[in-house]
């Protein structure tokens, strides 16, 4: 498609651009990591990768939209607005954040920057760390908002998006519905996941902090307002997960020696980040390594390290990792980012290139024959019409029930793509029991379909619903 579209434009101002489209459907999908200033969006970014590379804190980089992509060498691109871009110097000290020189320029200058790294996530997926929304200076917010939420007819050049949220907030709530303005265009619940950040500080850095997020997300996952916009809302604890996939021996024996001090004075140093600062009761772990574990445990890390290894159940770094990681709920949200992005990967990525190509033809005088084949692909790929389904039900039941929406959601993928999770069967479903629930699923929707008693929204979802089914079938029978 965009071959000919190539082809038909040769010359023209259009190539170009069609051929950036062409290249950008052989790309890895491209997952933007947005929220407000100070989310946890770059700690994440680093969890993620498994090292720190994107700046956090303070800094000018964390002002500036970068893009992390795989690379066989280690470049920074700068790319200045309205300028050619260019190759950016940068340095990194001992496994920290790199630094990148931005040659003169300020944050505002730069349109972007992209940072080119040989890593294993990143040939699955183009992180995009994204300024703080709602910043104090607003020209930073601005240029998150207008990537995420672009003018109207424009697609956005990220196919999914990670929402970090705090706490629920009216400016969270706002940001996401203007995702959701236009169904085509912004990122939709079926491209949105919401992440309650930070989730460790949840309930004061308890102990039980972690139960108390998992609480609360679950209960967003119920609120109307934001299933309408993002498809499930999981509490991750990036510090922890940054930590333990990056832990190092040394950071687990100043651990191991803290959590042999005195019961009664080491629960009230970890009371509070300042007391923990002045504690003096363990002779070999300095003012300075203490503030060090601070900032990379939290004080809720702190907790939980200490309480692992007096019981017990550390007794090694790659231990500690482990439970770090576990508690983190990393584990959670990339398996989600593989059930619901990654195994979505094409479609979506053919959605925003379908979506760019019919604003570019519209654009030019000729293009109508080109126009009508954008509109035949989009309506014709079942995958597609699966994605819009999907994401109008949550703002209309199109006259079904709430248990039929509920079966519908998931036949059409929204808990992961498998035939197992679409037809919510157990996970040691053998084949057979797959082919009986797909023919009944297949059953009920033709009939709904077919009811003169159907409204044509209904009839319009059964269809599309039927067709989920006829392709579970016929994958079964193939298989
Ligand atoms: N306790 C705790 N602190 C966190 C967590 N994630 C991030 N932080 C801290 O929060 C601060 C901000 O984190 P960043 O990752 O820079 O947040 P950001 O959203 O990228 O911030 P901006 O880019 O400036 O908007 C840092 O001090 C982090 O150490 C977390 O999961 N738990
Ligand atoms: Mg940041």
């Amino acid at each position: 498609m965009t071959r000919n579209a190539i082809a038909a434009h040769a010359g023209t101002p259009a190539e170009p651009l069609l051929k950036a489209l062409a290249v950008r459907l052989r790309q890895p999908l491209r997952v933007a990591i947005a929220g407000k200033v100070k989310a946890g969006k770059s700690t994440l970014l680093n969890a993620l990768l498994g090292e720190a590379l994107a700046a956090t804190d303070a800094g000018e980089c964390t002002k500036i939209l970068t893009w992390f992509q795989h690379g066989s060498n280690y470049r920074v691109l700068l790319q200045p607005h309205q300028a050619t871009a260019v190759e950016a110097r940068f340095s990194r000290d001992d496994g920290g954040p790199i630094q990148i020189d931005l040659g003169g320029l300020g944050p505002a200058d730069v349109d972007r920057l992209v940072v080119e790294w040989p890593s294993t996530t990143l040939k699955n997926f183009v992180l995009i760390d994204t300024p703080g929304i709602g910043s104090v200076a607003s020209e930073v917010s601005d240029r998150a908002n207008r990537f995420l939420v672009p003018d109207e007819g424009r697609a956005t050049p990220a196919d999914a998006v990670l929402y970090l949220m705090r706490h629920r907030h009216r400016d969270d709530m706002r940001l996401l519905e203007a995702f959701h303005d236009d169904e085509v265009v912004q990122p939709t619940p079926v491209n949105a996941v919401g992440v309650l950040s930070r989730a460790d500080e949840i309930g004061g850095g308890k102990t039980d902090s972690t139960a108390t997020a998992a609480k609360i997300a679950a209960s967003y996952r119920h609120d109307p307002g934001l299933h309408r916009v993002c498809q499930t809302v999981l509490p991750v604890a990036g510090l922890l997960a940054f930590t333990g996939r990056t832990l190092r021996e040394q950071e687990y024996t100043a651990m191991h020696r803290i959590a042999g001090a005195d019961r009664e004075p080491l629960a009230a140093a970890l009371s509070s980040v300042d007391r923990f600062a002045e504690w003096e009761g363990v002779e070999d772990v300095s003012a300075e390594e203490r503030r060090r574990l601070l900032d990379r445990f939290g004080l809720f890390g702190l907790r939980l390290a200490v309480e692992l290894i007096r019981a017990g159940r550390c007794t090694n770094s790659a231990q500690l990792a482990a439970h770090l990681i576990e508690q983190s709920g990393l584990r959670q949200l990339v398996t989600v980012l593989g059930t619901q992005f990654a195994a979505r990967s094409d479609v979506l990525k053919a959605r925003s290139v379908l979506m760019a190509l019919g604003t570019v033809l519209q654009q030019l005088p000729d293009a109508t024959r080109l126009q009508g084949e954008v509109e035949r692909i989009w309506a014709g790929a079942h995958e597609i019409a699966e994605l819009r389904l999907l994401n109008s039900l949550r703002l209309d039941p199109a006259g079904l029930a709430a248990e039929e929406v509920e079966e519908a959601e998931r036949l059409l993928g929204s808990a992961g793509t498998a035939p197992i999770a679409r037809l919510g069967l157990e996970p040691d479903a053998d084949d057979a029991e797959i082919t009986r629930a797909a023919r009944s699923a297949l059953d009920r929707w033709q009939k709904r379909a077919e009811s003169p008693l159907s409204l044509r929204s209904t009839v319009h979802a059964a269809r599309v619903l039927l067709r989920s089914s006829e392709s579970l079938l016929a994958q079964e029978s193939d298989g």
